[in-house]
């Protein structure tokens, strides 16, 4: 391929140990929704159900992964990536939540990460990326505080069965998203709404993440293990005391509700007073359970938003005020494009103590791309990636802890109630044929990586 180098950026000024890789889940690529004895996830119920998914798409065959796993391996080989993050998918592992395993779920995951190996790319296991075992949600899914145990034993089996070759965990991914849209607005899977629901969740997801975390810690004495947030760099909308106490609120809910347990900090129910309803399901000796001393924190961060104040939004008093409203360049998600963002959250995620190391687990952008000659020119993501290294590039002149950088994603994806709408790749692909082409975003990532 030819060079397609469009920025002064070179991969040296990040330093040898910075880790570059990439990043998937597996409900959004693998397909084989009811292969070798895989079990519903509560995602497959989801996109079966009218009127939840952009025009009706679904995820039985996503990006059939599951088959061309290989290929694909290939091509993050041909990108030059050296790691590369994925999901395990429980219901694969045990198709309904608890034991009996499937070991056909086993023996697949077990090629993927042959197949990194043999590669020469390290494999980074994320645990839970949303697609719970229909039959736990049947029980009450994470609303349930059962839900603690049932993923301990999911882990536990992950961890004997992957644990010999993979040393890269994250265990949750982004529970503020999952639990505030599929448990408090209903818009994303199982489609519960409600703040009992949500604050339910909200405490059984986070005792969940720091008992995995120990299993793993117990299972592998070398392993690095990490876990993943959601992160929004919020401004308020004027310098007015109601919309910065606004925004201070929003900030609150999406960028602190979930990390601060887990750093031994409590929940931040002086700056949220809502989440006081908490404690009705905080037992025992539940605060000494919500910690982990983890490895490194992924934070995934693609805008910022604007926050006015607003008597209307219950419990939070905000509104956020969307990129289209204020009329700045957005992306397919309706997202403004933002890099300094990304600044701002390393900044802010630097300040806690106790953070050992942060990598960022995800950034990227959904264009509305086009295969033009077996070629896509999607120079805006390019530029999109380019600016945010850029930011990545000033944290650390400045000092800042920041060691890695995943792209969301390989390969364009079912991006959840977006459907296929919403193209994230670095690789397009055509959902008729499967084919694959590498996008000028692509072919820049792999120039810069080489
Ligand atoms: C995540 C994300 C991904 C999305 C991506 C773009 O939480 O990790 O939801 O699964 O596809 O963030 O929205």
């Amino acid at each position: 391929m030819n060079k397609v180098e469009t920025s002064f950026l070179h991969k040296n000024q990040f330093g040898d140990d910075f880790l570059w890789g990439v990043s998937t889940a597996a409900f959004q690529i693998e397909g084989a929704h009811d292969t070798d004895g895989k079990g519903p996830s509560i995602w497959d119920v989801f996109t079966s159900q009218k009127g939840k998914i952009k025009n009706g798409h679904h995820a039985s065959n996503a990006c059939d992964f599951y088959n061309s796993y290989q290929n694909d391996i290939d091509l993050i080989r041909e990108l030059n990536i050296p790691n590369f993050r994925f999901s395990i998918s429980w219901p694969r592992i045990m198709p309904t939540g608890v034991p009996p395993i499937n070991q056909a779920g086993i023996a697949y995951y077990n090629k993927i990460i042959d197949a990194l190996l043999s590669s020469g790319i390290e494999p980074w296991i994320t645990l839970y990326h949303w697609d719970l075992p229909h039959d736990l949600e049947l029980k009450g899914g994470w609303t349930n505080r059962e839900s603690v145990n049932w993923f301990s034993a999911y882990v536990e089996i992950c961890v004997q069965s992957f644990g010999d070759r993979v040393k890269n965990w994250m265990v949750i991914n982004e529970p503020s998203v999952f639990t505030g849209a599929g448990y408090f607005l209903g818009i994303h899977a199982p489609g519960k709404k409600g703040i009992t629901n949500y604050l339910k969740a909200m405490h059984h997801v986070t005792l969940a993440t720091a008992a995995g975390a120990k299993i793993i810690r117990n299972r592998i004495p070398d392993a690095h293990i990490g876990t993943t947030f959601s992160c929004t760099h919020i401004e308020p909308a004027t310098q007015s005391s109601k919309d910065i106490e606004a925004a201070k609120r929003v900030d609150t809910l999406l960028n602190r509700t979930f990390i601060e347990p887990i750093l031994g900090m409590g929940y931040p129910q002086g700056d949220l007073p809502v989440l006081k309803k908490l404690n009705a399901y905080i037992v025992e000796d539940d605060l000494n359970n919500l910690s982990f001393d983890f490895d490194f924190i992924g934070l995934q961060c693609y805008t910022r938003e604007v926050v006015k104040s607003s008597l209307l939004i219950p419990y939070i008093g905000a509104e956020l005020i969307s990129a289209e409203k204020r009329n700045v360049i957005s992306t397919d998600m309706g997202w403004e494009v933002y890099p300094p963002a990304l600044y701002e959250v390393l900044k802010k995620f630097n300040a806690y103590n106790g953070i050992k190391k942060i990598i960022i687990t995800e950034n990227g952008a959904a264009f509305p791309d086009t295969l033009k000659n077996g070629k896509v020119y999607d120079i805006k993501r390019t530029h999109y990636i380019q600016d945010h290294l850029e930011q990545i590039l000033k944290a650390k002149k400045e000092g800042l802890n920041v060691d890695g950088y995943f792209v969301w994603t390989l390969t364009d994806n079912f991006e959840w109630a977006e459907g296929y709408n919403a193209r994230f790749g670095l690789i397009h692909v055509d959902f008729d044929t499967q084919q694959r082409t590498i996008k000028h975003s692509g072919l820049w990532f792999k120039d810069f990586l080489s």
